[in-house]
């Protein structure tokens, strides 16, 4: 004599444990999704990405700039520019940036000397959230035609700029070789007497 069960009740219960292996998978499903979108985990670069920039150093205002008050100084818009690695190589190019004058957020600092002559021993430096570091010179900035190339910027068409270099990143556009000062992640610029 066998015990079996009736089949409705096997149907039944093969539905409940489909159902339930369906709701694992759901989740599961949800999880991973969820992870790929937001954890430094699965995309590196996350973990660079830059929400401000801290101007610190010899200057009257330390200043701290998201992007929202980036937005305040004066536009700049930059058509096209050639990514030049500082090996000499052609990477490609990047357009249709907008940003500010790196010149213009100094001045908003305003850099601080004990004499009008100190200021020309200064160097401002750009640094990166992945430790990247760009140099310029106080006169390059504020003496030269360099300043008047030197871009914080902080969209590309008209959107926010992606992982790979958000939200806030610096280019010299008009460098021989732009890669060495193009700065992404951009998240500091310090300003620096180098002599006495
Ligand atoms: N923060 C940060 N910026 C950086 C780098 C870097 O490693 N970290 N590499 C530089 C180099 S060597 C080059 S050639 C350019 C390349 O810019 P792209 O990858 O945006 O075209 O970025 C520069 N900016
Ligand atoms: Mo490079």
């Amino acid at each position: 004599m066998s015990i079996s069960m009736p089949t409705t009740c096997l149907h039944a219960s093969n539905r409940f444990a489909r159902a339930r292996a369906g709701l694992s998978f759901l989740i599961l499903g949800l999880l991973a999704a969820s992870l790929a979108v937001a954890s430094p985990a699965m995309d590196p670069q996350m973990s660079y990405i830059s929400d401000s920039v801290a101007v610190t150093g010899a200057v009257e205002n330390p200043l701290t700039l998201s992007v929202t008050d980036l937005e305040r100084f004066p536009p700049q818009q930059i058509g096209e520019v050639e990514m030049i690695c500082d090996t000499g190589v052609n990477i490609g190019k990047k357009e249709n940036l907008r940003g500010v004058l790196l010149r213009d957020i100094l001045e908003q600092a305003k850099l601080k000397a004990l004499t009008p002559r100190d200021f020309r021993k200064m160097a401002v430096i750009a640094k990166a959230t992945d430790g990247y570091v760009a140099v310029f010179s106080w006169g390059e900035i504020f003496d030269s035609e360099v300043g008047d190339h030197v871009i914080v910027y902080f969209r590309k068409d008209g959107a926010p700029l992606g992982v790979e270099e958000g939200q806030i990143a610096l280019i010299s556009t008009t460098d021989k070789r732009t890669g060495p000062r193009h700065v992404r992640w951009l998240n500091a610029i310090e300003v620096r007497q180098l002599v006495k």
